[in-house]
């Protein structure tokens, strides 16, 4: 049985992790806007992993007796100044989702809640990952800046990802 403490901030992070989605579909359709199809189909699968983050959070708080309180998503920003903007704001997300893992794994070691410290062991390593290929991305879009063919190879790196 979830303590209600640690069930109301699960469901909070089922949120963020909606948000991000959100956010990540924003910039993807930003980038469909502009041409640039690979940038558009990272953040489109970057936008799909997020759902996956959250139904992950999802099932746990109903595989262990708790509740799950679905909360309206905020509209996410929806045009940027720069491409290179549009990075620096995935990796601030990206820092501050692994705040606020952190802060779920720290209300887990103090409530002795030790499957919810185990269920958010994925999420602290996850995070790694995340934040290091948006350090990834970022860095090659500032080294690229205005210059139109670096660019457009970049994009279509971009395109390649698989999930
Ligand atoms: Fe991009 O992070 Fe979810 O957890």
């Amino acid at each position: 049985m979830l303590d209600p403490k640690m069930e109301k901030q699960l469901n909070q992070q089922i949120n963020e992790e909606l948000f991000s989605s959100y956010l990540y579909l924003a910039m993807s359709a930003y980038f469909s806007a502009e041409g640039l199809k690979g940038f558009a189909h990272w953040l489109h699968a970057q936008s799909q992993e997020e759902q996956v983050h959250a139904m992950k959070i999802y099932d746990y708080i109903n595989d262990h007796g708790g509740r799950v309180l679905l909360q309206a998503i905020s509209e996410p920003q929806a045009s940027y100044g720069s491409y290179t903007e549009i990075f620096k704001e995935v990796l601030a997300h990206e820092q501050k989702i692994t705040q606020q893992i952190s802060g779920l794994v720290d209300l887990a070691n103090k409530l002795g809640d030790h499957a919810t410290h185990v269920f958010l062991q994925w999420f602290v390593t996850e995070q790694v990952e995340e934040e290091g290929s948006a350090q990834e991305v970022l860095q090659r879009v500032e080294l690229v800046g205005d210059n139109g063919p670096g660019l457009l190879a970049l994009d279509r790196e971009m395109g390649a990802r698989t999930p």
